[in-house]
């Protein structure tokens, strides 16, 4: 048997992570050969419903799941952990404007960049997916100096499951069909979800859908599915979100399809002229616990301007909390 791993969630007694916790423990996101042990973290106010989820998992009795901890206490949640989840983040409140969104998520994810730094493993993975998810996740980056900017992601694998969906109904193809979908920039209403590169069936996307389609409805449908679901739920995604968690995650830890790619907020690099230290979603290939951009896509006129808006908005971000970041 291999030697437990630590697995961090954070917004633990939240929805996305009564949806995430039970799939971590059963093997979904590290193998069926990976024992953990489970570090939750919450807020104060919240430790009896983390109770609940603990006790919860307990009754599971996963073979894989050697321990449990829960904690108010990021330096406790934290301690030599070698994946992070970053689940949770303050919600937008009435009144609260954009900025104060950013300022309040950004006091939390300076805490626990810091924590991260302190404590974690030197190698460890952290994905955020607590809005608004890259921002966060660059602010949490940047107060972990002791840990590789390139260990730091945010998700957009729900927005790339979405768009596959979308392709997959229109064209009445089985989901395993579509491949090579890329979802560029930042996990908001910017978003670039890119049919140019995508391929259903081997063939290119765009050229088996109406251009009107892909501008007019395609584009609006995956940028908006968010509020669509809260709109007919009553409630924000949440197992569709934890399953797009386990998916950025096993890949990047077991490695990404063969002849395919996914979609992850990564570090940019300065590739297909995004601005150096954004956290920007890219086509990315996964092996050896590693990831890396896939290069040498063409981007028309189109997707350039879409890539430059969606980093307007990053860089916008960024700005907005300039004046806390270390
Ligand atoms: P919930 O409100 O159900 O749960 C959030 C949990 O986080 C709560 O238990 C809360 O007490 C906890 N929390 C708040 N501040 C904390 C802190 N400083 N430290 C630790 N825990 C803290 O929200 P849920 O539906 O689970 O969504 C969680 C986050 O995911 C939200 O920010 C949401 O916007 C974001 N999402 C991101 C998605 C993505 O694709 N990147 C999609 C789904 C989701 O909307």
């Amino acid at each position: 048997m291999k030697q437990p791993v630590r697995v961090a969630v954070t917004g633990a007694a939240g929805q996305i992570g009564y949806a995430l916790l039970f799939r971590i423990a059963s093997g979904a996101m590290l193998g069926d050969d990976q024992p953990v042990i489970l570090q939750l973290l919450d807020i104060t106010p919240a430790m009896d419903a983390l109770q609940g989820v603990k006790m919860e998992l307990d009754d599971c009795a996963f073979p894989l799941l050697q321990d449990v901890i829960c904690t108010d206490d990021p330096n406790v949640a934290f301690k030599d952990t070698d994946y992070a989840l970053l689940v949770g983040a303050r919600p937008r409140g009435p009144g609260m404007e954009r900025k104060d969104l950013l300022e309040a998520n950004a006091a939390i994810f300076s805490v626990q960049g810091k924590a991260l730094n302190d404590n974690a493993s030197k190698d460890v993975k952290v994905l955020v997916v607590g809005n608004p998810a890259n921002t966060n996740s660059l602010i949490a980056q940047r107060n972990a100096p002791d840990l590789k900017p390139r260990n730091f992601t945010a998700m957009t694998r729900l927005d790339h499951n979405r768009a596959m969906s979308q392709v997959a109904q229109k064209l009445d193809k089985a989901i395993t069909e579509v491949t090579h979908m890329t979802i560029w920039g930042n996990h908001s209403s910017t978003q670039y979800p890119d049919l140019y590169n995508a391929k259903v069936s081997g063939a290119t996307a765009i050229d088996n859908v109406e251009q009107d389609w892909f501008e007019n409805d395609f584009i609006p449908t995956v940028q908006q599915r968010g509020a669509a679901i809260i709109k007919a739920r009553g409630a924000s995604s949440a197992a569709s979100a934890a399953n797009a968690a386990i998916g950025h995650m096993r890949d990047w830890a077991l490695g990404s399809n063969d002849n395919d790619w996914v979609s992850m907020a990564v570090y940019s690099d300065g590739s297909y002229g995004v601005e150096k230290g954004l956290i920007f979603s890219f086509p990315c290939v996964c092996k050896n616990g590693d990831w890396e951009i896939v290069q040498g896509l063409e981007l028309n006129d189109f997707s350039k301007d879409k890539l430059k808006a969606t980093e307007k908005e990053l860089a916008e971000e960024r700005d907005a909390v300039s004046h806390l970041l270390p």
